[in-house]
């Protein structure tokens, strides 16, 4: 039996990459079923519709479209929720803008049964950084050392939005329970993933820099980001007093 694979994809402003990419992930070998779920924060530029109007009847596409809330984390969050609705064996999350390549996809999967958590990697030998803007390495440079000391999660790349996890991971999570409305998400899932034990892997990945469109990642939302991580690790200190006497 062919295992069910949701890749789970936040989108804001993503109209110029959402059909190609979705295209990539659907043409990939067909060791796996593959479905994609597009959660997308009604961007005015209207990828939702995109979506629907090019995939509308193709059962392996869904489009889940929020009103409310808008944000990188409370949009992951539930679509993590609505993935786990979709009964799958495996849950990929990937960003919308080709910096994840979905042909790597299939390595990510290759080594699921080894780990609760893949995670795909820039830092690990094997993995590239291929983000050309200095300024945004810089800023990956610094979160990274800042998380890897503050938070002691074994991973390298710590801020990668590219995994794969076991639904078990994400049940035991309580997605209800999460803060994270912005980018913080990737932090807060996987420092309690680490909290609550489960185990982690690293694939190498070459990140490539964004195709077309914007990032969202601005200095507001990078502040809320340094602000959320010290409140996750507040509230999560019960958890690590736990994983501490182990
Ligand atoms: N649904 C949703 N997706 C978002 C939001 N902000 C960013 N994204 C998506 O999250 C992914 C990563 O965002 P991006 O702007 O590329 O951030 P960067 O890679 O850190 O520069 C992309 O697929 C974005 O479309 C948001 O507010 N809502
Ligand atoms: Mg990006």
């Amino acid at each position: 039996m062919k295992k069910n694979i949701v890749v789970m994809i936040p989108t804001y402003n993503e109209k110029d990459n959402i059909i190609p990419l979705i295209e990539e992930i659907l043409a990939l070998n067909n060791q796996y079923n593959y479905q994609v779920l597009v959660v997308d924060d009604n961007s005015p530029d209207g990828t939702a519709q995109i979506v629907k109007t090019k995939f509308g009847q193709d059962p392996r596409v869904k489009t889940l479209v929020r009103l409310k809330r808008r944000g990188r984390g409370a949009a992951g969050i539930d679509g993590f929720k609505a993935a786990l609705r979709m009964k799958p064996d495996f849950i990929i999350e990937m960003d919308a803008d080709f910096s994840h390549q979905p042909q790597e996809i299939p390595r990510l999967l290759a080594q699921a049964d080894q780990a609760d958590i893949i995670i795909g990697s820039r830092f690990v030998k094997g993995g590239q950084d291929n983000e050309r803007n200095l300024i945004r390495r810089v800023i990956t440079f610094f979160v990274r050392l800042y998380i890897r000391r503050s938070f002691k999660i074994p991973v390298k790349d710590v801020s990668s939005g590219f995994r794969c996890f076991r639904p078990e991971v994400l049940e035991a999570l309580d997605l209800d329970d999460l803060i994270s409305v912005g980018p913080s998400v990737v932090l807060e899932t996987l420092y309690k993933a680490h909290l609550l034990g489960f185990k982690m892997k690293e694939v190498p990945i070459t990140f490539r820099d964004r195709a077309r469109g914007q990032t969202k990642l601005n200095f507001p939302l990078l502040l809320e980001t340094f602000v959320m991580s010290l409140i996750i690790k507040e509230r999560l200190k019960h958890l690590h007093s736990i994983v501490g006497e182990k």
